[in-house]
């Protein structure tokens, strides 16, 4: 599929998806949900993590396309929202993990987006927010629900309620985003930290994603019964046995996702 909307890029084993509208701040349209759904699809076993971005210097992401939603009836918004719950959804089933760079306006649906990602870093000038009830409606991304998991419910209240527009600063206070970096380092940043996510065993790295992702909303018992399978299941994996033998024998362990 060509894309329009998008960009794909790989770099080794990491791939780089670019929202890519800067006439329109990278908002999202649906066709450019159904290109980052295929984009996410395509990605292949040697694609070990994917860092998701907003091409231009101004945006991230600034919401869903308000253009696109304007005259839809309930039926169409209904569609509207499953699709992006869908494509943020295929963000957090991905096997590896995802890291959101936002460099700039991360508003609305590009909120949501950063918040499907497993990390989220900001550049000193991002502006983050849920405007969307300045516009009459409500986040229909899974905002609501993956805020309030991320930063509890008063502060994720705080946001919806007010649509105040935070610089990147005060979403570091409040866990909303992990670092804030310079606008010319955040790509760096957030290859550096895939690089050091990269030497850990894959199939570790994708049972911690899971059992977070899964235990997260369970209760203790039940997350932790999570945690016991994956715990157990990789110790079928040869990645196990050449991690402990590496150690044993004080060398660097050498992966094979197997
Ligand atoms: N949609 C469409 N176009 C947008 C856009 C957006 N979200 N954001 C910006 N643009 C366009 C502008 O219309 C403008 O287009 P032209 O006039 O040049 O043709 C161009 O991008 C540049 O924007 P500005 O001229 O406004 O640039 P400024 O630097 O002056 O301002 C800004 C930047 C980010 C502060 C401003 O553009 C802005 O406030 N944008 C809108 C931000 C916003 O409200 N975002 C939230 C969108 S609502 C649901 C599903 C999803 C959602 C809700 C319900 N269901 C299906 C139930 C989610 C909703 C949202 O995300």
């Amino acid at each position: 599929m060509a894309y329009e909307n998008i960009r794909l890029e790989k770099d080794g084993p990491i791939a780089v998806l670019t929202v890519d509208r800067p006439k329109a701040l990278n908002a999202l349209n649906s066709a450019t949900f159904h290109e980052m759904d295929d984009a996410i699809r395509s990605l292949k076993d040697d694609t070990r993590a994917l860092i998701v971005t907003g091409g231009g210097d101004k945006a991230f992401v600034a919401g869903a396309d308000i253009a696109e939603m304007v005259t839809i009836t309930a039926a169409q918004a209904r569609e509207f929202s499953a699709l992006g719950h869908h494509v943020f959804q295929s963000l957090e089933n991905l096997p590896i993990p995802t890291i959101a760079a936002v460099n700039g306006f991360a508003l609305g649906g590009g909120l949501e987006l950063a918040l499907g990602c497993d990390l989220i870093y900001a550049s000193e000038k991002a502006k983050l927010g849920l405007p969307e009830v300045t516009l009459g409606v409500i986040p229909g991304f899974g905002g609501t629900q993956r805020l309030t998991r991320l930063v509890g419910r008063s502060r994720a209240k705080e946001l919806l309620f007010t649509a105040d527009r935070i610089d990147a600063a005060r979403a570091k206070e409040i866990g909303l985003v992990l670092d804030v970096v310079p606008a010319d380092k955040l790509m760096e940043h957030c290859r550096a930290v895939a690089a050091r996510i990269l030497k850990n065993g894959p199939l570790a790295v994708a049972q911690a994603k899971r059992v977070v992702e899964y235990g997260a909303d369970q209760d203790l018992r039940s997350a932790n019964e999570l945690e016991r399978q994956g715990f157990a299941v990789l110790f079928g994996s040869e990645d196990q046995r050449e991690g402990m033998a590496a150690f044993l024998a004080k060398r660097p362990a050498a992966f094979q996702g197997k």
